[in-house]
């Protein structure tokens, strides 16, 4: 089928890291989207949120112009672009030329990565002197990124299941029957686990929820909430004190494996199984079964990164994959390397070890890590920082495709201290609980308006592949495209104004990119002669000719060299259905740019991290644990207004074993209070058994009430905010990431439900 077929689009799905190929279909009926059965990777997977991606393309509270609000009186109303950028130019050039870079701050949502335009321009537009940038890579993957560059190198460097050729996978903290994965890009990952255990395979879930992931596996394991690394930790002591370890190809490339085992040796076991809620018997076979299986994966995510001990987890996570011999290994644990800006491989130049910390923040003294581009200070001190006098103290925002006023922690601090703000900018398509504080909101358009390249996601993707999105409709005359609402404002933040073409910007942008590459040893391009490359990019710009250098310089490219068969923007143009690169092969040593050039099994950092484990040991809860939980037809805080995804009974429900239920007078269907030190939140009860006794699961994304947005539908069924429970005076102390799971909450009946008195 050819891509100019003018009633069929195909393109990659935005939505999540899974990556989908859809096929879009304008029928007499109306438009109709499918799973495209050619894509190589995703072969007709789809999943509901897919399907209904026109429904929230062309859903009537998206915003299509800019909007501006009045400060006085609080209206709103819409204006031309034209007046909405200079405007911002306006507000901001008292800040820009204030003598304190740090005024200004930058917030990246998870809305950041599923626009190419983002990843590209939305960074370039972040990459101002200021100190203050912030994202959604703090509530979320930054301990396994911090871990990964302290054993590796390069945060980037995260080595994700093979799991197509896996005979065994431990799954930790993930539910991918309902999240489709993340970090760690394979659509339809439960049709992937079912194939995995069809061949013979097994496949062994521990999560304090027995999720639908689990009902799919093997087995499932209780954990307790942030039991993680004491758990992992039992497993490598019995890896070492059963003479299970064997590195197997990663033998040359290790360092320090004598002092990890000294540093574990107190974590036997016996030892760690009451605090973390696993019998050591289990911790013990597990580990033996590991070490047995011909090929295994341990796999961690959410429930792993947001608790505690997020970095020491993450750590952990791989050492148990490298200590059995699994790492870089097929049907292990691999290192993809990706088509586009695989920025940890050698080929792309000298690795030079990778600066992970950065300076201290201002209030608190918080991390900041390196871990996407900058210096990233952790979510969490964001309401501080804007809160607390002195030189640095955050006056204007800029937030792109975020909504943290629901997805970061302490809801309603950062709502009042977004109020105290000289100005804020965001750029999305909704009016929600955040952007609804903006001065001037900027409309990223539809999705069937963009072009798209998953960049970001193949660097984790389970097998190797590259695929292309161009529009699947032309932009209306209202819709600006992303790369030019960025580079609009990157003039802007860099002085050179409203009217500065945005199109010299992204000119001088492409020539930064080709003379960093020819001027690099070991890059393919070294060397090299600028006029030349810079002609061969020829008349294409934007993200098309970006993507054209990052394809034709990267691993499988043409090198810019005459009669060399390789990858270009124009092949991949031509392919319709992706180009497939084929399965994961072995990194090692290649991926390595640690100081030492070997893999750092005990980095000083994470070893020393250890004594604060080593007090968990001994501590007493009395109240109930918290943890989230993901629903296939909800995404963080939005979609919650598309109509086809909210059907069905409510999924803003408090989770609860029954034996807490009976033990707090409350059943399913009551509205119960939850609430602890920093707030309450008054939601309906679902008793179950899949929950662990002793812990409750609330959903995050939903608190729809506030008046001031524009979600009609989702305000029908506005849900609880979970994040007003959730304080953010704490944080993993090696990365800076939120603790989202494992707080400590109360539950009491706030209402009974209406049948109860009745008996029935
Ligand atoms: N308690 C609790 N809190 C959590 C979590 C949890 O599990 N429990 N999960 C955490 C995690 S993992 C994450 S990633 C964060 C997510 O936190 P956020 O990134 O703050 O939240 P999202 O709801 O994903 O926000 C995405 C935003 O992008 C906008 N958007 C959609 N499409 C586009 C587009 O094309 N362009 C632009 N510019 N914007 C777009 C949407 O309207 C929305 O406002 O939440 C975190 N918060
Ligand atoms: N449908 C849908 N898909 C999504 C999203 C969405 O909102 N909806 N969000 C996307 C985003 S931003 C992300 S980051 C990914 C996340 O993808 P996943 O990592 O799969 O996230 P969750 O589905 O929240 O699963 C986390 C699991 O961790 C468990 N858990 C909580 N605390 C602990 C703990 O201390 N230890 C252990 N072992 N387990 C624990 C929870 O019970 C839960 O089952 O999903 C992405 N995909
Ligand atoms: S799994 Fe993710 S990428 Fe695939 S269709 Fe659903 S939302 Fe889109
Ligand atoms: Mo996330």
């Amino acid at each position: 089928m050819s891509r100019h077929d003018a009633n069929i689009a195909y393109r990659t799905c935005p939505l999540c890291e899974a990556t989908c190929g859809l096929r879009i279909e304008q029928t007499h009926t109306g438009t109709r989207v499918t799973g495209d059965s050619r894509d190589p990777m995703s072969r007709g997977y789809l999943c509901p949120k897919g399907a209904s991606l026109v429904r929230s393309d062309e859903d009537r509270d998206r915003i299509e112009q800019p909007l501006i609000r009045d400060r006085a009186s609080g209206e709103r109303r819409a204006a031309s672009w034209e007046e909405a950028f200079h405007l911002i130019d306006r507000a901001l050039k008292p800040i820009r030329e204030g003598g304190d870079p740090d005024a200004l701050a930058f917030y990246y949502g998870s809305g950041i990565a599923h626009t190419i335009a983002n990843v590209y321009y939305g960074l370039l537009a972040g990459s101002m002197p200021t100190n203050n940038l912030f994202g959604s890579s703090t509530v979320d993957q930054a301990p396994k990124q911090v871990a990964c560059a302290l054993m590796f190198g390069h945060p980037m460097s995260i080595p994700i299941p093979d799991i197509d050729h896996g005979d065994y996978l431990l799954i930790l903290g993930a539910n991918p029957a309902q999240s489709n994965g993340s970090l760690f890009t394979a659509p339809g990952l439960a049709n992937r686990i079912r194939r995995l255990r069809q061949r013979g395979g097994r496949v062994v879930v521990v999560d304090p929820r027995r999720t639908d992931t689990a009902e799919i596996a093997d087995e499932h394991v209780f954990i307790r909430p942030a039991g993680d690394a004491l758990f992992l930790a039992g497993m490598l002591n019995t890896l070492f004190a059963e003479q299970l370890v064997n590195l197997r190809e990663a033998t040359p490339h290790v360092e320090s494996l004598a002092e990890l085992q000294k540093c574990l040796e107190a974590f036997t076991p016996e030892r760690v199984a009451q605090a973390c809620g696993v019998p050591a018997p289990t911790i013990r076979r597990l580990a033996r079964d590991i070490a047995a299986a011909p090929s295994a994966a341990v796999y961690g995510r959410l429930g792993t990164t947001t608790q505690e001990f997020g970095t020491l987890a993450s750590w952990m996570i791989d050492l148990v994959n490298i200590l059995t011999g699994n790492l870089d290994r097929r049907g292990g644990v691999m290192f993809p390397l990706a088509a586009v800006a695989q920025a940890n491989s050698r080929l792309l130049g000298r690795q030079l070890p990778h600066r992970l910390f950065g300076p201290p923040t201002r209030v608190r003294g918080a991390p900041s890590v390196s871990i996407v581009r900058g210096f990233e200070r952790p979510a969490v001190t964001l309401a501080e920082e804007i809160e607390t006098p002195g030189r640095g103290r955050i006056r204007a925002l800029i937030t792109v495709g975020a909504n943290p006023v629901l997805t970061r922690p302490n809801s309603a601090r950062l709502k009042h201290a977004l109020t105290s703000l000289d100005f804020m900018v965001s750029i999305d398509p909704y009016l929600n609980e955040t952007t609804r504080f903006a001065d001037v909101l900027l409309p990223s358009p539809p999705d069937l308006a963009k072009e798209h390249y998953p960049a970001t996601y193949m660097q984790w993707s389970t097998r190797n592949q590259a695929r292309w999105t161009p529009r699947s409709r032309p932009l209306r005359e209202n819709e600006r495209c992303d790369s030019e609402i960025y580079l609009r404002l990157a003039n802007i933040l860099r002085g050179a104004g409203a009217d500065a073409d945005p199109w010299d910007l992204d000119q001088s942008y492409v020539e930064s990119l080709v003379d960093e590459a020819i001027s690099q040893e070991g890059h393919r391009l070294f060397g090299r002669a600028r006029d030349d490359i810079l002609a061969q990019l020829g008349p294409r710009r934007g993200v098309q000719r970006i993507l054209d250098f990052y394809l034709r310089s990267g691993p499988y490219g043409d090198a810019f060299e005459s009669g060399r068969d390789g990858l270009t923007f124009t092949a991949l143009e031509n392919a319709t259905h992706g180009i497939d690169l084929g399965p994961l092969q072995p990194r090692l040593p290649e991926i390595l740019s640690t100081p030492s050039g070997k893999i750092e099994l005990a980095p000083d950092v994470l070893v020393d991290d250890l004594a604060r484990l080593s007090e968990a040991l001994d501590r007493h809860v009395d109240g109930l644990l918290l943890v989230g939980r993901r629903h296939m037809r909800s995404n963080n805080s939005w979609m919650h207004n598309v109509d086809s995804l909210m059907r069905g009974k409510d999924r803003c429900t408090l989770q609860i074993n029954p034996v807490d239920a009976a033990m707090r007078g409350v059943e399913s269907g009551d509205i119960a209070r939850v609430s602890n030190d920093l707030g309450e939140l008054l939601i309906e009860v679902e008793e179950t058994e899949t929950i662990m006794p002793g812990v409750i699961s609330i959903p995050h994304g939903f608190g729809h009430d506030d008046p001031e947005t524009r979600m009609d539908r989702a305000k029908l069924r506005p849900g609880g905010n979970v994040n007003l429970l959730v304080p953010d005076d704490g944080c993993d102390p090696l990365s800076g990431n939120a603790i989202l799971s494992g707080v400590e909450v109360e539950v009491t009946l706030a209402a009974p439900v209406p049948h109860s008195s009745t008996g029935s």
